[in-house]
C-alpha cells in the first residue's frame, strides 16, 4: 500500500491531531502528578526491633524492610531476652527479633512474607528464619559473592511447631 506524498493536508491534519492528543492528555496528566502525592501520603507499617548494635546484618535486613514500607523502632538490647519473653524456641533463633502487628518475626524473613502474613491473619506466634541464611534479604549482595542457599520461611505456631510458610530453593 502507498501512500500519496502531499504536504499541506498532512501537516495541517497532523497538527490537529496534535491539539487533540494534548486535551485528551489533560486528564492522564492530572493523575500522574497526583500519584506521587497519594504515595508519600500511605503510612509506612510500624514495626519495632531488638537486636546487638554492632549487628550489620540486622542493620541491612532493617534497609530492606524501610524499601518495603515499614518504619522502625530500634531497640540495640539484644534480641535473647525478647525472643525468650514471646516464647520463640531458641533452635529457631537468628540476629533480631522483631514484632509487627501482633506478630513476631525472627532473622532475615523476606519482607513479601511479612507483607503476607499481616494480610492473611493467621492463628500464629509468627514467622521465623532460623540462623542466617546466606542469600535472604540482608545476607545478600555482592559482600556474600552473589551467592543463594535455599531457605524456608516458617510459620511458627504458638506451641512453637512449625510448618514451611515460604520456601526459597532458588
Ligand atoms: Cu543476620
Amino acid at each position: 500500500m502507498s501512500i500519496p506524498y502531499s504536504p499541506l493536508p498532512l501537516r495541517a491534519s497532523h497538527s490537529g491531531l496534535q491539539r487533540r492528543h494534548l486535551l485528551a492528555g489533560l486528564p492522564a496528566l492530572a493523575a500522574v502528578l497526583a500519584a506521587p502525592r497519594l504515595a508519600r501520603a500511605a503510612p509506612a507499617t510500624p514495626i519495632e526491633i531488638w537486636k546487638d548494635p554492632s549487628c550489620g546484618c540486622c542493620h541491612d535486613w532493617i534497609t530492606h524492610m524501610e524499601a518495603n514500607g515499614f518504619r522502625f523502632t530500634v531497640h540495640d538490647t539484644g534480641n535473647n531476652a525478647v525472643r525468650a519473653r514471646l516464647g520463640l524456641p531458641q533452635k529457631l533463633g537468628s540476629c533480631h527479633t522483631a514484632l509487627v502487628g501482633g506478630y513476631l518475626i525472627e532473622g532475615h524473613v523476606p519482607a513479601a512474607d511479612v507483607r503476607a502474613l499481616l494480610q492473611q491473619k493467621p492463628k500464629a506466634l509468627g514467622l521465623a528464619v532460623p540462623g542466617m541464611p546466606v542469600g535472604s534479604p540482608g545476607m545478600d549482595g555482592p559482600a556474600y559473592g552473589n551467592r543463594r542457599d535455599p531457605y524456608d520461611v516458617l510459620l511458627v505456631a504458638r506451641d512453637g511447631s512449625t510448618r514451611v510458610f515460604k520456601s526459597y530453593r532458588t
